[in-house]
């Protein structure tokens, strides 16, 4: 016979495998949808316009547009037109998005565009391409429509270029919550007043069951000029796989893109790890090439998976993320390995 603690021992093993057994019984786990999800605190506002479109019933692909133009509308250190210069002192703009049946668009190094994810939604929907860089870039922009804007910097943007001018120092930095935090999330300027970074990506799936994914940039402050990262990058900053998942980056753009950081993640949740294991698997193929190195620099990892479960892993503690569902509308601090400061 079972003595008690045999018998809570027992139930204790089963208890996944039942739950296992309770989700197939219906071929799928039981699926959080609508939902959109999106790299930092500025994600709330973000998920809130791209929820106008996934609650009316609209399409994924439609909703993370939305939800990119609402903060390219704004200023913000690192995303649009008010984001932070290059080290010349021009504002470049890094996009891209990609839907359900694996089409897909970008731009990189865009001047004096407003709304770069749409350039990007027109490059992967009206030409065979999928990128398009600078000059080449704007003018197809110019070409479909999109009005060319003065290209003066933001009062914030100002500011802190002249700031940078004074020591031109390069140290891509990003993200680091320091000592002197605040509130409860990563503040948005270092100690000495360098820039923190805010870069936006968003996956959201709709109520067709369908991923579709964007990101929207400006890019390391005080970057060299020409210097593209991750964001724009099918696979590094962005992908989506509609059978398994999509996941989204920010950061340090050059690590994601040595480790095809977001191809990774989605793969890693094909071979049935959980949207935060495949992050965190991510994060430590970047901490294995250079342990050291890595402990200078913030990358994150966003993901969600097919039944709308989500998560993310980021190398320094200060990574967040914001949540919308009908079941929640709030921002997560991701997990993290350093936690140096
Ligand atoms: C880049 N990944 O240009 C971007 C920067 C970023 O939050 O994500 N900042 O490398």
């Amino acid at each position: 016979m079972l003595n008690r603690r045999k018998f809570l021992h027992l139930s204790a093993l089963a208890a996944p495998l039942l739950a296992a057994k309770r989700s197939f019984a219906n071929g799928l786990a039981e699926t959080t949808k609508p939902i959109v999800i999106s790299t930092w605190d500025s994600g709330m506002a973000v998920n809130a316009e791209a929820w106008k479109v996934l609650s009316a019933n609209g399409k994924a692909l439609d909703a993370v547009e939305a939800g990119a133009r609402q903060i390219e509308d704004t200023i913000n250190c690192c995303v649009g037109l008010g984001g932070y210069p290059d080290r010349d002192g021009i504002v470049t703009l890094d996009s891209c998005i990609m839907d359900e049946h694996a089409n897909c668009g970008a731009v990189a190094g865009l001047e004096r565009i407003k709304h770069p994810v749409s350039v990007a939604r027109r490059v992967m929907e009206k030409t065979p391409h999928v990128i398009l860089v600078g000059a080449g870039a704007q003018q197809f922009a110019l070409e479909n429509g999109f009005s060319l804007e003065t290209g003066a910097l933001s009062e914030d943007a100002k500011k802190a270029y002249a700031e940078w001018l004074k020591k031109t120092e390069y140290k891509p930095v990003i993200n680091i919550e320091t000592r002197k935090t605040n509130g409860p999330f990563a503040p948005k300027f270092f100690d000495d007043g360098s820039p923190n970074h805010d870069t936006m990506g968003l996956l959201a799936m709709d109520n067709a069951n369908n991923l579709s994914g964007a990101v929207t940039t400006s890019g390391m402050a005080f970057k060299l000029h020409g210097r593209v990262g991750d964001s724009p990058i099918i696979g590094a900053g962005l992908f989506v796989d509609n059978e398994v998942g999509a996941a989204t980056s920010s950061g340090v753009g050059e690590e994601v893109i040595r480790i095809c950081g977001t191809h990774l993640v989605v793969e890693f949740m094909r071979q049935g790890l959980s949207p935060e294991q495949a992050c965190q698997k991510a994060v430590e193929r970047i901490i294995k090439r250079d342990r050291e190195k890595a402990k200078t620099m913030q990358v994150g990892f966003l993901a969600m998976n097919k039944n709308g479960e989500y998560g993310a892993y980021a190398i320094q503690r200060g990574f967040v993320y914001s949540v919308k569902s009908d079941k929640e509308n709030q921002i997560h601090n991701s997990k993290y390995i350093f936690a140096i400061n």
